[in-house]
């Protein structure tokens, strides 16, 4: 299986519960490689682009409004398989279907504010860690 990478963000919630070092050892602890990281704040025109695919929906106001509450670190990952894996790791959207043992199970507290992001494909990931970073800050 190739090695890969997949972008994050642990949201405002999980930022602001102080939850970055215990979110951080569970992502590191299942095997990927911090490529970058930073510790960031969306402004509103960041996040209407980020959620751009999600404009039509009745949520994007208020997903906007809570990615832009307060700082977020984002990062990219790296380790065989990254966007599927970390989808795994990270659990169902809504907290109250993810599995047990994963990060939005274990921190997210509902299903708008869910703790932490995961890239959907490999081409979002790609474009995502480039909204973030240049590439010079990704090892
Ligand atoms: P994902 O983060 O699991 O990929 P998406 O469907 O891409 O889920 O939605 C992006 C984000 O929008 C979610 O992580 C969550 O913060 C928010 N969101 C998704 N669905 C809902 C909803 O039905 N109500 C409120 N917020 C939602
Ligand atoms: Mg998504």
């Amino acid at each position: 299986m190739a090695t890969n990478r997949t972008f994050t963000m642990l949201k405002p919630d999980a930022v602001e519960k102080g939850y970055i070092g215990a979110i951080l050892e569970k992502i590191s602890a299942s095997g990927f490689r911090i490529v970058a990281m930073k510790l960031t704040q969306m402004t509103t025109a960041d996040a209407q682009s980020f959620y751009a695919i999600h404009s039509e929906r009745p949520f994007f106001a208020d997903l906007v409004e809570y990615m832009t509450r307060g700082p977020i670190v984002a990062a990219v990952l790296e380790k065989e398989n990254a966007v599927d894996d970390f989808r795994t790791l990270i659990g169902a959207t809504n907290p109250a279907d993810a599995a047990e043992g994963t990060i939005r199970k274990m921190y997210a507290e509902s299903i708008s504010a869910n703790a932490v992001h995961g890239s959907d494909s490999d081409d979002n990931a790609a474009i995502e860690a480039a909204f973030h970073f240049s590439g010079r800050e990704q090892f």
